[in-house]
């Protein structure tokens, strides 16, 4: 018996779909534009078990946990100590609580991969709000992190990352801030090295009060085709659609992350000649996020059970090998207690702690011209091959980057380490697939290819030193 009672609630549960799904088919027949007659929030009164839908993503309702809890959940929290849970929420809100930001901070999660990724929030700006820099983004990653990573003013490789932001923005002073909702889009075919911006409707968001915004992000169907789009809607009506993105040049990169991200500066004040820009209040309240893959619209009607908490979700990147695949075994390490190894360029320092892996006392000391291995170990390079080491620099020292030869591409793959500081050990990881041709990272990547080696170098003077050591590829 204990065994039958979840196949029936689950055939029953089928069944209620299978209808509300019918039902959604019937109130909402040959238009795409307005799919909020019939989204998944329309099944689920108040939001009340919209986190069990098999379309639903990633939940969170602000009503369980401290900031903290929240941020855990989450997987990245930015400026915690600027953020909290007021009682403050929007009239149709099924809860009691939202979250707040003041002046800058974020959340950041991560869901499974998709194609297709619709992202409800309700919004209220502060009531002397000024202009904002950057607000809430949609992200396709293929290497994820917990973390957002960085990139302004770098156009991504088409198989490695997209992005949408829906922002407000006030137009070069044409709105009063926060100003008109627009998106503001990275991908690899974006027109200027600073993104892409679309208008949608010129509505003015008015300070100190609630919306709802939505935010679809369609990948495109093949490589070839440029047939993704991307959309937004506020209080259910739609105001911006996109068509004709050729987003990605590979199906293996999927939309899977979203950044709730509140971030400020005082170049927008510049930027729209705001003239009381010392005036401003930043601060910001969210509430009520829903990812899916379908288009899910406002809360709708009130929980039938009252006031309710929903599961929140969490991060996806919290359980190994859901988003990315997860190396399994070390397929070569060097240590150097025993001496080089197959390292050329440098040398194995002689005694003294200078490493903290337990009971070491030696690493490999290398100058600006680098230091390298060739043909110490072969593997072919998949989504989870990994290259970790430690650094140690004796000294400041300019960009360090790593160089892995491709045989493929006949040309040097490249992974930018950035400066180092003179001073504790610092952990280096990064995917083999993250390596690309050129400079800049842009040429093709390399997947598909071999790794049998390895160079390290750096900008420094001729007596500069770099400590290596607990190298590592996992596969
Ligand atoms: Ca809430
Ligand atoms: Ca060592």
């Amino acid at each position: 018996m204990a065994l039958r009672t979840p196949f029936v609630t689950h055939t029953l549960w089928v069944g209620l779909v299978l209808a509300a799904l019918a039902a959604h088919a019937a109130a909402n027949p040959e238009n795409p534009d307005r799919p909020d007659q019939g989204g998944i929030a329309r099944l689920y009164p108040g939001d009340e078990g919209i986190e069990r839908d098999p379309r639903v993503l990633f939940v969170d309702d602000f009503e369980t946990g401290t900031v903290e809890e929240i941020g855990a959940r989450w997987g990245s929290i930015h400026l915690k100590e600027n953020i909290d849970l007021p009682e403050d929420v929007h009239a149709n809100s099924p809860g009691n609580r939202s979250i707040h930001i003041s002046k800058n901070g974020h959340l950041f999660t991560h869901t499974r991969g998709v194609d297709t990724m619709y992202a409800r929030f309700y919004v209220k700006f502060h009531e002397k709000t000024g202009y904002i820099h950057h607000f809430v983004h949609l992200v396709a990653d293929r290497t994820p992190q917990p973390w957002p990573k960085g990139g302004a003013g770098e156009t991504p490789p088409g198989d490695a990352k997209f992005s949408t932001g829906i922002e407000p923005t006030g137009r070069w002073g044409k709105f009063p801030p926060p100003g008109v909702w627009n998106f503001y889009t990275y991908w690899h075919e974006m027109k200027t090295k600073w993104g892409s911006v679309y208008n949608g409707k010129q509505e003015p968001i008015e300070p100190g009060r609630w919306y709802c915004v939505e935010v679809l992000l369609k990948a495109n169907s093949s490589p070839e085709k440029a047939d993704g789009e991307q959309a937004f809607w506020v209080n259910g009506e739609l105001y911006g659609r996109f068509p004709g993105f050729r987003w990605r040049t590979s199906d293996k990169l999927k939309i899977n992350s979203f950044w709730l991200l509140y971030y400020n500066t005082d170049q927008p004040a510049r930027h729209n000649k705001d003239p009381h820009p010392e005036s401003r209040v930043m601060q910001v309240w969210f509430d009520d996020v829903v990812i899916a893959t379908e288009y899910i619209g406002p809360v709708f009607g009130k929980p039938k059970h009252g006031k309710k908490k929903a599961t929140p979700g969490k991060s996806a990147l919290l359980t190994p090998g859901l988003l990315i695949a997860q190396p399994s075994k070390t397929v070569f390490s060097e240590n150097f207690e025993q001496g080089p190894g197959g390292f050329q360029g440098g040398e194995v320092t002689g005694s003294g702690p200078v490493s903290d892996g337990a009971g070491e006392s030696r690493a490999y000391a290398f100058g600006p011209k680098g230091a390298s291995i060739w043909d110490t170990y072969s593997l072919p390079v998949k989504e989870s091959t990994t290259i970790r080491f430690k650094l140690k620099p004796l000294q400041d020292v300019g960009e360090a980057t790593v160089m892995i030869w491709s045989k493929k591409q006949s040309d040097n793959c490249r992974y930018r380490i950035g400066p180092l500081k003179k001073g504790a050990w610092r952990q280096i990881e990064f995917r083999a697939i993250e390596a690309r041709v050129g400079w800049g990272m842009k040429g093709p990547s390399l997947e598909g290819d071999v790794l049998d080696n390895f160079k390290l170098f750096y900008e420094g003077q001729e007596g500069d030193r770099v400590l290596l050591d607990d190298f590592e590829i996992l596969q």
